[in-house]
């Protein structure tokens, strides 16, 4: 039976900055040396923040924490593209992004130590607190990017998720709403190849994430997440088309979680040594280091003055949210109800009762 073609579709992915640190000049987005300096120095100020929390772990002075290591290069690329006025949708593995953004760092260790006021910034920093519920924060990037559309608003909303996060049923809900609605919706997908300990081939049996992008009518790119450069010219492209109404794109973002799941977790029982020794040699700072160094920007002893004040840096932020006065017990009742049901009320008083004895 002859049969015609209704559809057909290609997914690009794009790379400029080689393991060796050398550039495609063709692809080269318009990345001045400020800027790349601005980028290393915020990935090299993210790594010492996360590893810094880890310790923290260790010691008993931080809740549960998930690590960036080795997906810096995505986080500053997308922060550092985004403008004031764009909203940040996150979920649990973004700091990076949210501190370029403007979110004070001290306050996302205080989340991650368990105080809820880690999650209130200040009023004009447009940004969610981290979404834990795998997946529920990609319609609320769609609803959000809807909702600027409505006001005429000149900016984006910006959504981040895992690979893991592409099964659940939100991620297509909020692709195909942004798509038929045209929002100024970006999503990104942080693919690091793990959920947890479920690979990426038990999660999907599509070549890429980019490509279920062409379901909902959505422009889909696969970038390299590990190369700083590629993800800032995508980012800065999709970004633009959001903010002039061009609507929605969805960015593969192909990076690897070098650590584990989170401090509760050893990825050492699921994954082989090989597989991170191969992703190791991908580390999206040592790339960028070596093209700073082969361009005359950047060299050893610069490094050591940097690494001493981001470590001071770290310091004031751990500084900063320890002695943040204790929350007031009562808070959690806070912010559920507009009015407290009688029995909460109740509940309310005794606590309070409790705490004074
Ligand atoms: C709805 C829901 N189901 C399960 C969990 C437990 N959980 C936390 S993170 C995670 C895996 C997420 O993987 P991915 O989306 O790839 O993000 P990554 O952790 O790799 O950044 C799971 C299953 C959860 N938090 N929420
Ligand atoms: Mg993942």
């Amino acid at each position: 039976m002859p049969k015609s073609i209704v559809y057909e579709a290609r997914t690009e992915r794009l790379e400029i900055l080689d393991l060796e640190g050398k550039v495609d000049l063709e692809l080269m987005p318009e990345v001045d040396q400020e800027l790349a300096l601005k980028l290393y120095r915020h990935m090299i100020r993210m790594r010492a923040y996360d590893s810094k929390a880890l310790r923290l772990q260790r010691q008993g002075r931080m809740g549960t924490w998930p690590p960036s290591l080795g997906q810096e290069a995505v986080q500053a690329a997308v922060g550092m593209a985004m403008d004031e006025k764009d909203w940040l949708i996150p979920s649990f593995r973004e700091p990076g992004t949210m501190i370029a953004h403007g979110v004070p760092a001290h306050l996302i260790y205080a989340h991650w130590a368990g105080d809820e006021r880690g999650a209130c910034y200040p009023e004009n920093i447009r940004c969610f607190p981290p979404a834990v519920p795998v997946g529920s924060q990609w319609q609320h990037g769609a609803g959000v990017g809807l909702s600027l559309k409505l006001r005429k608003e000149r900016a984006a909303a910006v959504v981040f998720g895992g690979d893991g996060s592409t099964s659940e049923g939100d991620f297509h809900e909020g692709l195909n709403a942004a798509g038929v609605f045209k929002a100024n919706t970006v999503f990104v997908i942080q693919n690091n190849q793990w959920a947890i300990s479920v690979p990426l081939s038990h999660q999907t049996a599509a070549e890429t994430l980019a490509q279920k992008a062409h379901a909902y009518g959505v422009p889909g790119i696969q970038v390299d997440g590990n190369d700083v450069f590629a993800m800032t010219l995508v980012a800065r492209e999709a970004l633009e088309r959001a903010r002039s109404g061009g609507g929605p794109t969805l960015i593969e973002a192909v990076t690897y979680r070098l650590g584990d799941h989170t401090t509760a977790d050893d990825a050492s029982r699921y994954r082989d040594e090989a597989e991170v020794s191969y992703w190791e040699k991908r580390d999206p700072i040592r790339r960028l280091r070596l093209y700073l160094e082969s361009e005359g920007l950047w060299d050893e002893a610069q490094e050591e003055d940097f690494v001493a004040e981001v470590n001071r840096w770290v310091d004031e932020q751990v500084e900063a949210f320890e002695s943040m006065a204790p929350a007031d017990p009562a808070s959690i009742f806070d912010d559920m109800y507009s009015e407290l049901p009688s029995r909460l009320v109740e509940q309310r008083e005794l606590l309070l009762e409790e705490v004074s004895r």
